[in-house]
């Protein structure tokens, strides 16, 4: 039985991924800040399936104690899902609120980077994979996206420079590069239950579901099959954006 390694598994993507990934015979250390929800996919899931690990993954100390004290069942990490991430506020950058900015850089950068240095070692010896979740965000940006946008830029581009400097390993790296997913996501954007609502109201977005299909397909190729990036959106949204501002 392999195991997988995913943050975020608390909401949304994560969440569905731990579950779809326990459903195809994986084993899944499920990470996140809230205890109660990853206490109920252990009971949903079964704890010999699901290893709990609660920690903010800004603090590099607790990442590496969580790491390091891991069972013996679930320390042999096969693969990463680099998930776990956000965006704050839509304001232009000229008035956006500077801690939202380092939350952002700290959680979708700092913490991504810190995370996949600590288990490199063990996935190369494994000849593991590592998917990461970018976003639509780092390739076409949008008004008000300023730094959430520049965070993805660099996961998209991290990952695939991770995939030139594991050249020779066998190590799988794969960017995934989602548009709108129906999560927690707007909410804790724009901390509004409403905002989020009429966000997605009429677009039939992707689900959690959706983009945990996409990783699980992904992560069950064959060992000679690397997909180096992969964009998906919801037919109702596109990418045009140019916009002219008139005198
Ligand atoms: P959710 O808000 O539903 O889930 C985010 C997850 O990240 C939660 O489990 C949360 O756990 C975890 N997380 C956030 N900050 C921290 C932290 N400091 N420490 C530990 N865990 C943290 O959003 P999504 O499922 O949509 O987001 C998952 C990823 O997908 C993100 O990287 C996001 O940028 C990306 N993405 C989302 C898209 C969308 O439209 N929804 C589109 C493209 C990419 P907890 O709060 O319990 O700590
Ligand atoms: C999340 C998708 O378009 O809201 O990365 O930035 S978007």
């Amino acid at each position: 039985m392999k195991t997988a390694f995913v943050t975020g598994a608390t909401a949304g993507i994560g969440e569905a991924t731990v579950r779809t990934l326990v459903n195809a015979g994986w084993r899944c250390v499920a990470t996140g800040r809230r205890a109660e929800r990853l206490d109920a996919l252990v009971a949903e899931l079964g704890a010999d399936k699901v290893r709990p690990a609660v920690f903010d993954v800004r603090d590099a100390a607790a990442m590496e104690l969580a790491v390091s004290s891991l069972p013996d069942a679930f320390a042999q990490v096969d693969l990463l899902v680099n998930n776990a991430g956000l965006a704050q506020g839509l304001s232009p950058a000229q008035e956006a609120n500077l801690d939202d900015w380092r939350t952002m850089i700290d959680t979708n950068v700092t913490a991504m980077v810190t995370l996949t240095r600590l288990l490199l070692p063990g996935l190369i010896a494994r000849k593991g994979a590592i998917v990461t979740i970018g976003s639509v965000a780092g390739s076409y940006v949008y008004p008000g996206g300023n730094v959430y946008a520049g965070s993805k830029a660099f996961a998209n581009h991290f990952t695939l420079a991770l995939r030139a400097d594991l050249h020779g390993t066998g190590v799988r790296v794969t960017s995934i590069e989602p548009g709108m997913v129906e999560t927690e996501f707007t909410l804790v954007r724009t901390g509004s239950q409403e905002a989020s609502d009429r966000l997605y109201a009429g677009a039939h977005p992707m689900t959690g579901q959706d983009i945990a299909d996409t990783i699980r397909w992904i992560a069950e190729l064959p060992p000679h099959l690397n997909v180096n990036r992969i964009e998906l959106m919801p037919v109702s949204q596109d990418f045009a954006g140019f916009r002219v501002a008139r005198e």
